[in-house]
């Protein structure tokens, strides 16, 4: 028990001093460390002299502003380009392209919801839809293709185009006895931009059932398109099997002499061809991944030069793919300020990834760098 005297000041008095010295405890070091630790230079000076002359609401603006600058995100910009995902596909492959959609979404369109269109020869089941339908919260639309862009023009002798199928499966050339794989090509080399759906779209990015999309995509790759004029986009390149194309650069050359109103000075034709333009090196963006411009697609030259490769048949008789036909002709149309290598998107369509080396990149993907495929880069 504590014990003090009868007076009723006294406890008041003990009380308020021991505060006091508490309070002197309590501040004395501080002070102390101040005036030790505290002789501003100059600089110091000015800049704190310079900050009082600002007033509260101008610092808060400053603030505000540098905030502004960090979140900021490019998706969060409601800047959008006028593009789609387009997507041939048959309703056998809903499995895989669920696995990609669900990629594409996660990686990059769950931020900046680009719709999709579906493209197919077939009516498109009511399972296909709902279950693509639900991966994204983005529009999807589905098409049936034209018969007249599936089938045989009437040009063609049809009984010349059995009998190259049935040659070219005997010489085991891949999809060599495939009439629709022909019909595939033609459709991506010629009509995929035409389809009524895709009409009102300026961009396109070409989407296979299972490829794979490895790395975060933290930008508009369609808005880099169209704010630096590019006109093709690619992640692979590699060789073409010479034995599906074997007239094609011949018919291809004739094109070009028939046509040298369309081929521009500065083009890309050295990068197809290593000797003088005598034969095609087999060079070709690899088409399964594409980010382009679909006016390019539409443009009098390259409709010139499908029509004309159409007219020749070879889609039928031998068997054009569309990745040389676009590459042949982006050599031929576009210069190298046109063409972007979208090194920084990680990509697999088996067997070949690009996976991006940059360890920047690196740390939002997860490919492994060495089974980066990247012999043959422009
Ligand atoms: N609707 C429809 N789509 C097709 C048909 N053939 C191919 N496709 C699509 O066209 C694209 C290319 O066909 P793929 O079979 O992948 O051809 P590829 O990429 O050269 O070869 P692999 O992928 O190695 O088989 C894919 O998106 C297919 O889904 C078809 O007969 N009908
Ligand atoms: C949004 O993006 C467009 C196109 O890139 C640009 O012109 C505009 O200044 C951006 N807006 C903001 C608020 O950053
Ligand atoms: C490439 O072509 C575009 C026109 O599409 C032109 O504006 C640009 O200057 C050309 N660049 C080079 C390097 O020739
Ligand atoms: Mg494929």
């Amino acid at each position: 028990m504590l014990v003090i005297s009868s007076t009723q000041r006294k406890p008041i008095f003990l009380f308020l001093a021991f505060f006091f010295l508490l309070l002197c405890l309590y501040f004395s070091p501080l002070r102390y460390l101040n005036v030790s630790i505290s002789i501003p230079d100059q600089q110091q000076q000015e800049e704190s002299s310079s900050i009082n002359f600002r007033n509260a609401d101008s610092v808060d603006q400053l603030i505000s502003n540098l905030e502004h600058e960090e979140i900021m995100k490019p998706w969060e910009n409601s800047t959008r380009a006028n593009a789609a995902f387009v997507i041939l596909t048959r309703n056998s492959e809903l499995d895989a392209l669920r696995k990609t959609m669900q990629q594409l979404e996660e990686r990059f369109n769950n931020k900046f919801n680009y719709p999709y269109v579906f493209l197919n020869d077939e009516e498109f089941t009511l399972e296909f839809r709902e279950l693509t339908a639900s991966l994204t919260s983005a529009k999807t639309q589905y098409g049936i293709i034209p018969r007249e862009h599936w089938s045989y023009p009437d040009w063609i002798d049809v009984d010349k185009a059995d009998e190259a199928r049935r040659r070219m499966g005997e010489q085991q050339i891949i999809y060599g006895d495939s009439l629709s794989y022909r019909h595939m090509c033609r459709f991506n080399s010629g009509f995929f931009y035409r389809h009524p759906l895709m009409e009102q779209y300026d961009y396109y990015w070409r989407v296979e059932p299972s490829v794979e999309f490895y790395c975060d995509i933290d930008y508009d790759p369609f808005l880099y398109m169209q704010e630096n004029n590019k006109k093709y986009g690619w992640t692979i390149s590699l060789l073409e099997f010479e034995s599906t194309i074997p007239t094609l650069w011949e018919t291809s050359r004739k094109f070009m002499k028939e046509h040298p109103q369309f081929i521009p000075e500065n083009n890309l034709l050295r990068f197809v061809t290593e000797d003088k333009g005598k034969t095609y090196n087999l060079c070709h963006f690899w088409s399964n991944f594409e980010i382009a411009d679909l006016n390019f697609l539409r443009s009098p030259e390259y409709s010139a030069y499908f029509d004309y490769l159409d007219q020749a048949g070879g889609f039928f008789y031998e068997r054009w793919g569309d990745a040389p036909v676009h590459s042949i002709a982006v050599a031929m149309f576009l210069n190298k300020s046109e063409v972007h290598f979208f090194d920084d998107i990680g990509y697999r369509h088996d067997p070949f990834m690009h996976c991006p080396l940059d360890r920047n990149v690196q740390k939002k993907c997860h490919c492994n760098v060495d089974d980066n495929f990247g012999k043959f880069k422009i």
